[in-house]
């Protein structure tokens, strides 16, 4: 029996494979992946972790702009994007996505380039098939739809994922997509991280809804929530949707139950908002502390292997950085330069004036 059919949103049901302590709640429902790959999961979420922290540093120090931190999101951006084909299957993630660029094999210099504000550091390389990070809440959900739409066209069996926010539930962007996908059976895999905020706006005033899960239910196709930081959870469901996918069998939701650990972004105070004891008992769920102790008790872990995963992981970052850094300041007519092609006559005429007012300016 599939997972979709085991655990019922409605009835208050999550897929749970690893305890809240690492020890494993549901042999039954392990994934049978090789050791090397159990290490690498975990090598990925404690890279993601590295990577994260430093992007804050360097907004801190005043060499990156605004970031939206990871922290919390590990096993749900890993286990998401662990099972993705890259060169065959799409994504059109969002903001809150680090983990998911480096599972797919994004270049590291090219995140940082971009959230040092260069437009360019979002060009995709040749064979990965991502689209550009979604800002706008939930946007990327209609792209996701399309673009499934599009390979039902070309009959090509791929899957198309799809990440965002609790927030983005309450787009109309998530009613327009998901209906769409739900009425053309798209091969999408829509992945909502529930955080339970929305900057400051809490999951309870977000929806009245006893889970986001079940709204999968209203658009005709399967729904299943998933503990959010349990990597195995969330790699099984997603796994089992993009096999649903690639085969004809339509689209599936999955609500990943998780916790944003640390401020909305850089320009944002949690504590203004949100209770420290919250924080205090997400931090005891930490994701990669409990997938360490999943892996030490099958004797994949200890600390020579967590010194080398995260020396490996430090220098690639550093290397990363040293190499955005190295590249030339983006320039102000950058903001006319990624959009269209050929520029409207009306933007013509904003960047002419643009380039007037930096002249008059000495620039
Ligand atoms: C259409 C739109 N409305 C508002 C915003 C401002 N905004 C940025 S992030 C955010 C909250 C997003 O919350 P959620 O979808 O839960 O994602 P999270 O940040 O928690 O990962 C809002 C309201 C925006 N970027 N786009
Ligand atoms: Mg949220």
């Amino acid at each position: 029996m599939s997972l979709v059919d085991r655990f019922d949103p409605t009835k208050g049901e999550r897929l749970e494979i690893l305890g809240p302590d690492g020890r494993l709640v549901r042999p039954d429902l392990e994934p049978s992946l090789p050791p090397e790959s159990l290490r690498r999961l975990y090598g990925l979420m404690v890279a993601t972790r590295l990577g994260d922290q430093k992007a804050m540093n360097l907004q801190r120090q005043g060499r990156l702009g605004t970031f939206a931190s990871s922290r919390g999101h590990e096993a749900c951006q890993v286990g998401t994007a662990f099972g993705v084909l890259p060169s065959e299957d799409w994504i059109f993630p969002y903001f809150r996505d680090f983990g998911l660029y480096l599972t797919l094999g994004y270049p590291l210099a090219d995140f940082y380039h971009y959230w040092m504000g260069h437009e360019a550091g979002l060009r995709t390389p040749d064979g990965l098939n991502l689209f550009s990070l979604a800002i706008p809440v939930g946007s990327q959900i209609l792209h996701a739809a399309g673009a499934g739409m599009a390979a039902g066209i070309l009959e090509k069996r791929i899957a198309v994922v799809s990440t965002f926010g609790d927030g983005a539930t309450s787009e109309g962007d998530f009613h327009e997509g998901l209906n769409f996908a739900g009425v053309f059976r798209t091969p999408n895999v829509f992945v909502c991280y529930n955080n339970q905020w929305a900057i400051s706006t809490p999951r309870r005033r977000q929806t009245a809804s006893e889970t986001i899960a079940e709204k999968a239910a209203a658009y005709g196709f399967p729904g299943i929530a998933v503990d959010g930081n349990d990597i195995l959870a969330v790699f099984a469901a997603v796994s089992e949707a993009l096999e649903r996918a690639r085969s004809g069998g339509g689209p599936t939701f999955i609500e990943a139950v998780t916790y944003r650990m640390g401020d909305h972004t850089t320009a944002d105070d949690a504590r203004k908002y949100r209770p420290e004891g919250e924080v205090k008992t997400w931090e005891s769920r930490d994701p990669i502390l409990r997938c360490r102790a999943y892996l030490r008790e099958k004797d994949l872990w200890d600390e020579t292997f967590e010194t080398d995963i995260k020396e490996k992981a430090m220098s690639n970052i550093e290397k990363a950085v040293a190499e955005a850094e190295a590249r030339p300041a983006a320039a102000p007519e950058d903001v006319f330069a990624f959009t269209y092609r050929e520029m409207t006559p009306r933007l013509q005429s904003q960047l002419a004036e643009l380039r007037e007012i930096l002249e008059e300016a000495g620039r």
